[in-house]
């Protein structure tokens, strides 16, 4: 099969000279992202999409929109949905909040896609390792959960949660009108301290830690998840829908997702989910 797009069609290639690590170009892309990175685990690489790409992207997405799994709950920043006793109440892993955006699934897209391509290249994995400094960064392994489209329709709003995967690419391809702010907490937790009170504080609403961050369709943000509490607020019922394209990455190739867990972000599983649960590649034992 011959492939319809290349990686040099999508990202501007101009500004990002991907395949030339060594020009001014790449170079001052890369030393820009290294120090967001560094101060607070978020970079944004603006207009790293062409918008010829954009608008190609949020085509596919748009076409397979009906594949969505939406799972309106309550959840904890760790994706559970029911009370643990062993803790107090007025405690994260006992305070629920409502999730009720949803997931176009991995499998719902296919090689000749641009939103693939872009998420396979060579180059652009290349590009994030760079900027994470750090060659442990792999196309998250799971089936589903690799590549996704993230979809808050009018109304809709993503918790405060912390990722499974370490990293976590996402290319913002539909903003909403208004609402649809990505937030996060940089480096709230540690592989040594799950910070809970600090945690605790920003789900009763303290602002005092919380950053909103500028993402425009066409930006690529790059976001070290697994530490830094985030959530998507409310799409007004007003507003258009906020699609965005997230590529997610793992420190170790071959990770696949919990069982429970992709039941409750996709409605199903893949045999793989359950071979992967008897043989689990985890990296860090913090609670999820
Ligand atoms: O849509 C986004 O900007 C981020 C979504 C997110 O946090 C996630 O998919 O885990
Ligand atoms: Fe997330």
């Amino acid at each position: 099969m011959t492939r319809k797009y290349r990686v040099d069609d999508l990202v501007d290639y101009d500004s990002y000279p991907l395949d030339q690590p060594q020009s001014t170009n790449y170079q001052n892309a890369l030393a820009h992202a290294r120090q967001q990175l560094r101060h607070d685990g978020c970079a944004v690489i603006k207009d790293l999409i062409r918008p010829t790409a954009v608008r190609t992207i949020s085509k596919e997405i748009v076409d397979r929109k009906s594949t969505t799994h939406f799972s309106t709950s309550s959840m904890n920043p760790y994706f559970r949905t029911t009370k643990n006793p062993q803790y107090p109440d007025r405690h994260p892993v006992n305070t629920f909040v409502e999730r009720s955006s949803g997931f176009i699934p991995g499998d719902s897209w296919d090689s000749s896609l641009a939103i693939d391509v872009l998420f396979r290249s060579i180059e652009l994995t290349q590009f994030i390792r760079d900027c994470l400094e750090t060659e442990s960064v792999h196309c998250y392994a799971d089936p589903l959960a690799g590549l996704t489209a993230n979809i808050l329709d009018p109304g809709q709003q993503f918790a405060w949660h912390f990722d499974t995967n370490e990293f976590a690419v996402t290319a913002m391809i539909d903003e909403a009108d208004e609402g649809g702010l990505f937030e996060y907490v940089p480096m709230i937790r540690t592989p040594d301290d799950e910070s809970f009170q600090r945690i605790q504080k920003v789900l009763e609403d303290d602002r005092s830690e919380v950053k909103t961050l500028e993402l425009h369709a066409g930006d690529l943000q790059i976001f070290r998840g697994r530490h830094s509490l985030h959530r998507v607020t409310r799409v007004p019922a007003t507003s258009k829908a906020r699609h965005a394209a997230i590529f997610a990455y793992t420190a170790e190739p071959g990770v696949i997702g919990r069982v429970e867990r992709t039941r409750q972000l996709f409605g199903r599983v893949l045999p793989a989910h359950e071979e992967a649960e008897q043989r689990r590649v985890r990296s860090d034992s913090l609670i999820d």
